[in-house]
C-alpha cells in the first residue's frame, strides 16, 4: 500500500489502539487486576502493528503499571498513549497528504500528452487509486480524525482535479498549435501549374453564332443524333424513294434508323411539340459518309427557325447579315444568290464579304481572290413542311437556315484541313 494510504491505515489501527487503552482504562477504575492485564497486553499489541515505539514504550509502561494494580497511573499512561498516538498519526497522515499531492501534481504538470494525462487521472483519482482507498478509511478512524483526514482527503482530490484541468487546458493548446504548424501551408511556394484546356475552334464559332440568336430571344433546342427515317428525311419533304435522300451520304443503321444527317430533325421535333411562334437555334453533331480535306464524317451544323405571322426574306436577310456582323466582324457585307433544298421555297445561299481582304487581295489565302465566301444556306421553310407539322401555312410563314461551323472556323482562323479539327492532336488544338 502506498505511503499515503498506509499512514491513514495505521491510524485506524492507533483508534482501535486507543479504544483498547480507554477500555484498560476503565477496568483500571474497577481495580480488577486480571483485566488490566489482559487489556494491557491487548493495547500493547495494537500498538506493536503501529509500528511507533514511543507508544509501545507507553503501553509497555502501562502493562507494567497494571501488573502492581497502580490503576490511577495505568489509566493516565493509558489516556496519554491513546492521545498521542491519534495525534501523532493525523499529523503524519496530514504530512503524508499533502507530499503524496506535490508528487501527483508535479507528475500532472510533467504530462507530455493527453492520453499520459489521462493515465495519471486513473492512477491519482480512479476507483483503486490511493485516494479512493482514503476516503474509504475515513470512516474507521476515531471520529475526532474523520474531519481532518476526510478534509485532507477532498482537498487532495480537488487539488488534482484542478491541476489536470489545467494541464489538460495547456496541452490542447500545445497540440493545436504543433498540428496548426505541421498543416501549414507556405503561400509563398511556387504554384503547381494546372494545364488549361481551351474551346475547340468549331465550338468558338458555335458559342459565337448560338449566343447571337440567344440575344435575339431565340431558344436553343437540341435533339438525338441517332433518327428515325420520318424526322430526318420525310417530316422534311424528302419522302422515301426521292432523289434527294441519296444526295445525302447517309449512315443507314438497323431498323429504319439513320445517323441524322443534318440538325433539322431538331425543328420537326420543336414544330411538333408547341404551337407558333417558333424561334429556336439548333447545334449538334451530324453524320455523312464523306471524307476529303473539306469534309468529315461527322461534323457540326447550326441549324434555325423563325415561323410567326409574317415572316418575310427580308427578315432572313436582316437576321443573317446581323449574325454574320456579329462572328465575322462589323464591317462584312453579305449576298444572297438563289438557290434550291427540299425544304424551303425560295432557296438562297448566304455569301459574306472576304473578312481578311474585303476583295481587295487577288491572291487572297482566305477567299482565294474570290472576295466572298460561302457561308450558309437558308429559305423560306416549304408550305408542306409547315403543313406535316400541322401549322397552317395561309396564316404562318417562317424562314431557316442551315450553317457548318467548322468551316466557318477553317475561315476565321485559317486552316486549310478540316480532318486536323477531329484528330485530336494537341499541338494543333494548343493554337486557340
Ligand atoms: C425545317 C425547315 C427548314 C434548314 C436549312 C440549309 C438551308 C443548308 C447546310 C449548311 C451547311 C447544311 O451543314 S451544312 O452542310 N444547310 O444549306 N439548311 S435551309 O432548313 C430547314 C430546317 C428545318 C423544319
Amino acid at each position: 500500500m502506498a505511503r499515503f494510504a498506509r499512514e491513514a491505515a495505521r491510524l485506524a489501527d492507533a483508534s482501535k489502539f486507543a479504544e483498547q487503552a480507554r477500555r484498560a482504562a476503565e477496568a483500571a477504575k474497577h481495580l480488577d487486576a486480571s483485566k488490566f492485564a489482559e487489556q494491557a497486553r491487548r493495547a500493547a499489541e495494537a500498538a506493536k502493528h503501529l509500528d511507533v515505539s514511543k507508544f509501545a514504550e507507553r503501553a509497555r509502561r502501562a502493562a507494567e503499571a497494571a501488573k502492581h494494580l497502580d490503576a490511577s497511573k495505568f489509566a493516565e499512561q493509558a489516556r496519554r498513549a491513546a492521545e498521542a498516538a491519534s495525534r501523532v498519526d493525523r499529523e503524519q497522515v496530514v504530512a503524508e497528504a499533502s507530499r503524496f499531492t506535490e508528487q501527483a501534481q508535479a507528475a500532472i504538470r510533467a504530462a507530455k500528452n493527453l492520453a499520459e494525462l489521462e493515465r495519471l487521472r486513473i492512477e491519482y483519482l480512479g476507483r483503486s487509486s490511493q485516494l479512493t482507498e482514503v476516503k474509504k478509511l475515513v470512516r474507521e478512524l476515531p471520529v475526532e480524525a474523520r474531519p481532518e483526514v476526510g478534509g485532507v482527503a477532498n482537498r487532495a482530490s480537488r487539488d488534482l482535479e484542478d491541476a489536470i484541468k489545467v494541464r489538460a487546458e495547456e496541452l490542447a493548446f500545445i497540440e493545436r498549435e504543433a498540428r496548426l504548424r505541421a498543416e501549414a501551408v507556405d503561400v509563398t511556394l511556387p504554384g503547381v501549374p494546372y494545364p488549361k484546356g481551351s474551346l475547340h475552334p468549331s465550338m468558338r464559332v458555335v458559342d459565337e453564332v448560338v449566343d447571337f440568336f440567344v440575344g435575339l430571344g431565340y431558344r436553343v433546342a437540341e435533339g438525338p443524333e441517332v433518327e428515325t427515317d420520318y424526322y430526318n428525311f420525310t417530316a422534311l419533304n424528302i419522302p422515301p424513294g426521292h432523289p434527294a435522300r441519296t444526295m445525302q451520304d447517309t449512315f443507314f443503321l438497323d431498323e429504319g434508323l439513320v445517323l441524322r444527317t443534318h440538325t433539322s430533325p431538331v425543328q420537326i421535333r420543336t414544330m411538333l411539340s408547341q404551337e407558333p411562334p417558333v424561334y429556336v437555334v439548333c447545334p449538334g453533331r451530324t453524320y455523312r459518309r464523306d471524307s476529303d480535306p473539306t469534309h468529315t464524317p461527322m461534323f457540326n451544323q447550326i441549324e434555325g427557325l423563325a415561323v410567326d405571322r409574317g415572316i418575310t426574306l427580308s427578315h432572313l436577310k436582316g437576321t443573317l447579315a446581323a449574325m454574320a456582323r456579329h462572328v465575322f466582324g462589323e464591317d462584312v457585307k453579305v449576298r444572297l444568290r438563289p438557290s434550291y433544298f427540299q425544304f424551303t421555297e425560295p432557296s438562297v445561299e448566304l455569301d459574306v464579304s472576304c473578312f481578311v481582304c474585303g476583295g481587295s487581295d487577288p491572291k487572297c489565302k482566305v477567299c482565294k481572290g474570290a472576295g466572298w465566301l460561302e457561308m450558309l444556306g437558308a429559305g423560306m421553310v416549304d408550305p408542306a413542311v409547315l403543313e406535316e407539322v400541322g401549322y397552317d401555312p395561309e396564316e404562318y410563314t417562317g424562314f431557316a437556315f442551315g450553317m457548318g461551323p467548322d468551316r466557318m472556323a477553317m475561315a476565321k482562323y485559317g486552316v486549310a484541313d478540316l480532318r486536323l479539327f477531329f484528330e485530336g492532336d494537341l499541338r494543333f488544338l494548343r493554337q486557340f
